[in-house]
């Protein structure tokens, strides 16, 4: 029998978790949708006519015709999602942030331990991402040497109003703490925070460049670009011992018209990260069929937003900001 999965939220991602279920992802079904807008309801049953309506998610959570949710509502409402989620020993997809401070996020991750079990996934799309899959195999096979440097690049178009620089470390950048803690398959010493000028086409936010050493001494730089103008791109270069590894800079498809030959960038992360959104869906529904975790886990998305809280002193304060977010827990080793 399919997996019944329940979708709470049907704006941007929740919809888009809803095209790739209904057309990507076997074993499971969209059973069940939650979310106050009509107009965005209707959207996401065009894709799903057969899928029930329901008038809150912790109605949602706790039908037994859900047999697990995929989260996609405000970012101030997923802390309390997820443990109503373990409450009911239902697994569940989050959207990050896991929390909108560490703490809440923790509260995710205890109730997982007094539970003794892992429920939640972390919705950190790049760890299903091939490229990034490809840099944690080098670090993990040890194919180059040691890892010295990986230097990263996050750029959008243009982000909404109302992310401040604050925002461009808690919203944007923890995804680049995640990745980079799984690429490098370890933990972060100390963080600081640059701030170039504010772009004349931006007035809400600065660019930011983060400087993060590992606990074994390997630099990681961010550049958080998010008005970029000209799309969504996401760079990593990855340094090691006898030589280095890097995402493609180039798209699968080039193009020649109108007297020139190029490549299409990429408008936003879901086009960007396509591939990866599909695995990550595909391999959430193994586990909530009784597999393995997989992807980021409640654990991380803590160690994400603990990070940020870090970044963000550093970015204030100014200097080296040293980080600890302390020791994984045994459910998670
Ligand atoms: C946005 O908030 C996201 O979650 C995307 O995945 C990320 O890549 C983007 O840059 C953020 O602004």
């Amino acid at each position: 029998m399919s997996l019944r999965l329940g979708l709470i939220g049907c704006g941007i991602m929740g919809e888009d978790h809803a095209r790739i279920l209904v057309r990507d992802v076997p074993g499971a079904i969209l059973a069940g949708i939650f979310d106050p807008s009509a107009e965005r309801r209707t959207q996401v049953l065009t894709l799903a006519p057969t899928a029930r309506v329901f008038e809150t998610p912790e109605a949602m959570i706790a039908d037994p015709d859900i047999d697990a949710v995929l989260i996609a509502s405000p970012d101030a409402t997923h802390t309390s999602l997820a443990l109503a989620a373990i409450k009911a020993k239902k697994p569940a997809l989050v959207e990050k942030p896991l929390g909108t401070t560490p703490e809440e996020a923790r509260m995710v991750v205890d109730a997982e331990i007094a539970a003794g079990q892992r429920f939640v996934q972390v919705g950190f799309m790049r760890r299903f991402d091939p490229g990034y899959g490809a840099l944690a195999q080098t670090v993990r096979e040890n194919t180059l040497g040691a890892p010295l440097f990986l230097h990263c690049v996050h750029r959008n178009m243009v982000a909404p109003a109302y992310v401040t620089s604050d925002l461009v470390i808690s919203n944007a950048s923890v995804h680049e703490f995640d990745i980079c803690r799984f690429v490098l398959g370890e933990e972060f010493a100390a963080i600081s925070v640059t701030a170039a000028r504010m772009s004349s086409l931006s007035t809400a936010r600065r660019p930011l460049l983060l400087t993060i050493e590992s606990v074994s001494g390997v630099v990681i730089t961010l550049e958080a670009f998010l008005d970029a103008q000209y799309g969504y791109e996401v760079q990593a270069d990855l340094v090691c011992e006898t030589g280095t590894r890097s995402l493609s800079r180039l798209p699968r498809i080039s193009e020649r018209s109108d007297s020139r030959f190029g490549y299409a960038v990429d408008a936003d992360w879901r086009a960007h990260f396509a591939d990866a959104y599909r695995l990550q869906l595909r391999d959430f529904v193994r586990f909530a069929a009784g597999g393995p975790p997989v992807g980021s886990s409640a654990f991380d998305g803590y160690a994400a937003s603990k990070i940020a809280v870090f970044g963000l002193n550093a970015l204030k304060e100014g200097g080296r900001v040293a980080i600890d977010i302390g020791p994984k827990p045994d459910l998670y080793a």
